[in-house]
């Protein structure tokens, strides 16, 4: 049977992972995949995490089976963290998923029981697993104005003007904060401007939230998810905890759907948890303890946030000391976007050749697109990554 299949293609981030990790030379930097890392370069344990593991270890009582929608505590926990009081419970259902993926797979196939065949409108560009999985969920994919290549900012007047355009059998595709891969991001003013766009259209709002608090902050990051919510009859969401936990490997998100009103809101619920059973049956629930364990504690929770905010504020400052290094070399401004930019990726706006020739030339590794990982900035070795890149563009 198997002989009918071709080879399919790879996933490039992925693959740059293995291709860094086979270069001997000492000097290399990896700017790759979008993992936060220390200043020793490490993605550590958080140490709230590590407490409430623990905890966990010392006090679980069973391993037997969670149930379809998975933790409650941590889906009512996230749902705080992520929503606030921006909209009325009753209208909002929440299923814990695997990862930030797992969860944008589960809304997909959700979208499309409503709406088979539907358009997923997504930005161009975009984090390139949005394609095959809205693909693979049978929907089609369109994508809106996002990237000025230009300023490095957000084309915000074209991307208003295509969402104006939509109707209500459409489906936008909104990072909620921290773009990937462009780092270009909306402003308050313009996610007010966006959610009475889709009030006005209908077109149904799907905010993908996998780095809340590696942009300005845990409030900050939540305000057009919270805005865009409070707007609308009808919205998905898809968290991660990936990032802002560093649980990269436990496979922790949760997909979240608000309807129209609190009967809706429990068939629309009836369909996620039937996508779910009949594709993995029920979550795993060593990720959403830990977060439960942490956001329920004040203590833990303190720890947590203060560390985030450490590593938020460790990436600002990359950002700050690349731009002003490249400034002070080449005496322009054209890299000042890197420090305007938030989250954990800047799209630099290189062609791929250049891309090439800092990855032989210099062991300085970034996406094909020119995506940096500011995280992997080696704070000692800015004025070379900034040598580099000028020699690399002259
Ligand atoms: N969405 C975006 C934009 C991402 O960059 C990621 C990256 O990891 C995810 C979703 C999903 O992450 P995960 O499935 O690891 O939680
Ligand atoms: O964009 C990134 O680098 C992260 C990590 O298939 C990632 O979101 C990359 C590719 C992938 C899954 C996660």
């Amino acid at each position: 049977m198997f002989e009918t299949l071709t080879k399919a293609p790879g996933d490039k981030i992925l693959a740059l992972m293995g291709e860094y990790a086979a270069d001997p030379r000492p000097t290399k930097i990896d700017l790759g995949v979008g993992v936060y890392k220390d200043e020793k370069g490490v993605t550590a344990v958080m140490t709230a995490v590590r407490k409430a593991e623990q905890r966990i270890l010392d006090s679980e009582k069973t391993k037997t089976y969670l149930g379809i929608a998975g933790n409650k505590g941590y889906g009512a926990a996230v749902l705080d963290l992520a929503l606030a009081d921006s909209v009325d419970r009753s209208r909002v259902r929440v299923a814990q998923a695997p990862g930030g993926t797992g969860s944008l797979w589960v809304l997909m196939q959700l979208i499309n029981r409503a709406r088979p065949g539907a358009t997923v409108w997504v930005s161009d560009p975009t984090w390139p697993n949005h394609n095959p999985i809205a693909e693979n969920s049978g929907l089609v994919v369109k994508t809106y104005p996002y990237f000025d290549t230009v300023t490095r900012g957000v084309k915000f007047d074209a991307m208003l003007a295509a969402l104006d355009g939509l109707t209500k059998d459409d489906v936008v595709l909104l990072h909620g904060c921290c773009h990937n891969p462009t780092g270009a991001n909306l402003s308050p003013d313009q996610w007010d401007k966006v959610a009475a766009s889709l009030a006005r259209t209908g077109a149904l709002p799907f905010i993908d939230l996998a780095y809340l608090g590696f942009g300005d902050g845990l409030l900050e990051d939540a305000y057009g998810t919270r805005r865009v919510i409070a707007s609308v009859p009808e919205a998905l969401v898809a968290f991660s905890g990936s990032k802002n936990f560093g649980l990269y490997r436990e496979r922790i998100g949760a997909a979240i759907l608000i309807a129209k009103d609190a009967a809706e809101a429990d068939v629309t619920q009836s369909q996620l948890l039937n996508i779910i059973r009949g594709s993995y049956s029920q979550p795993p629930d060593h990720g959403a303890e830990i977060i439960r364990t942490i956001l329920e504690d004040p203590a833990l929770r303190a720890e947590w946030e203060a560390e985030l905010n450490a590593m938020r504020n460790r990436m600002i400052r990359l950002r700050e000391k690349l731009s002003e290094a490249i400034r002070s070399k080449s005496n322009s401004e054209d890299f000042d976007f890197i420090a305007s930019h938030r989250g954990m990726f800047s799209l630099l706006g290189l062609e791929n050749s250049v891309v090439e020739h800092l990855k032989a030339e210099n062991g300085v590794y970034m996406i094909g697109d020119s995506r940096i990982n500011v995280a992997g900035i080696p704070e000692d070795r800015i004025g070379d990554l900034a040598d580099a890149l000028l020699a690399a563009i002259k």
